[in-house]
């Protein structure tokens, strides 16, 4: 078989949570990321490549083939829509919550809210779902800052330990959606890579199967 396997990874956190998965799953990088400046990493298989771009470009890469897998947050996910690819596996890393937050002890807000956010779908859907007409404001980080300078009343973003909301002063306030990171796989990859793709998703299964323990 000369078919590469292409895998489309994000620096960062989902790098190292996803490394230890594919170790189980047979597949080790050769270079770090966060030392190297290659985009396209070999691994110990000659037919296996890792991709290394931005989290919000994972899905974008897989839809159009670029790469045939990818690691991507729900969050993520939920903002692009998922067209274009199969989700088959939840891999339980980098879990955190979307939530909504704002200045603790607000007052209350006379008229239409302004929620800063760079989850601009999700937040637009959560606030219709709740018959509450909001001002989107889109922003692409830092958005812990925004009510901070009056720029919004509250922000959607994740949140893991919610150190960075109270150090900014900030508290949540609404649930939106339990995150984590999940496989998604290229429509066209699954059917005429199926090989490679198949056990490659049984393997990384059984991975988190066994991280589960
Ligand atoms: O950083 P870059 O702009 O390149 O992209 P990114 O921020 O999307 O990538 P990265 O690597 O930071 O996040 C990748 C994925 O990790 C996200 O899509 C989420 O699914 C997931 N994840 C898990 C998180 C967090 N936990 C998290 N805490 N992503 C971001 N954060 C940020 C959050 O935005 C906030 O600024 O960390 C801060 C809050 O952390 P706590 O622990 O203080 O609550
Ligand atoms: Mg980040």
């Amino acid at each position: 078989m000369n078919e590469t396997l292409t895998i489309a990874l994000s620096k960062g956190r989902i790098f190292k949570e996803t490394v230890p998965l594919l170790k189980q799953a047979g597949i080790e990088p050769v270079d770090d990321p966060e030392t190297s400046r290659k985009l396209i990493l070999d691994t110990n298989l000659p037919h296996v490549k890792l991709v290394i771009i931005r989290a919000t470009d994972v899905p974008t890469y897989v839809q159009y083939g670029a790469a045939d897998v990818g690691v991507a947050g729900k969050d993520v996910l939920l903002e692009h829509g998922g067209e274009g690819l199969y989700e088959p596996l939840d891999l339980n890393i980098a879990c955190c919550k979307l939530m909504v937050a704002g200045p603790v002890n607000a007052e209350p807000v006379n008229g239409r809210m302004r929620v800063a956010t760079k989850y601009t779908n999700s937040a637009r859907e959560y606030f219709a779902r709740q018959g509450q007409q909001v001002e989107m404001i889109k922003l692409y980080g830092s958005m812990e800052l925004a009510p901070l300078v009056g720029l919004a009343d509250c922000i959607v973003d994740v949140v893991d330990t919610g150190n960075t909301l109270k150090a900014n002063n900030l508290e949540p306030r609404e649930h939106i959606a339990d995150i984590s990171s999940r496989l998604v796989v290229n429509k066209a990859s699954m059917k005429m890579k199926h090989a490679l793709v198949k056990p490659f998703i049984k393997q990384m299964e059984q991975a988190v199967a066994g991280m589960a323990k």
